[in-house]
């Protein structure tokens, strides 16, 4: 058996080397795990990479992929895109 330290070690260890093996364009981008939102991104409002584009956290109707190319916040459902001009606001 190997320690618990070790074990974190070697499992970051596995995925440095699979981000590796994947090529450098999923770094030139800053998205290691090709999801189409940025590393950055997901991790200063989730903290992780788990969320999916097509996910609606804050359930606001509008999904992550269209809040990260808005610049809103995924996690505020007050804060969502601007939807575009329709005929409707003439
Ligand atoms: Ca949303
Ligand atoms: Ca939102």
């Amino acid at each position: 058996m190997i320690g618990g330290t070790t074990r974190r070690t070697v499992l970051a260890l596995a995925v440095m080397l699979a981000v590796l093996s994947t090529g450098s364009c999923a770094f030139a981008t800053g998205d290691s795990d090709g999801d189409g939102l940025l590393d950055s991104w997901e991790l200063q409002f989730f903290g992780d990479l788990g969320q999916e584009t097509d996910g609606d956290f804050d359930g606001d109707g509008f999904t992550n992929l269209e809040e990260f190319e808005a610049g809103t916040d995924p996690t505020d459902s007050m804060s969502k895109p601007i939807p575009p001009l329709n005929g409707n606001l003439h």
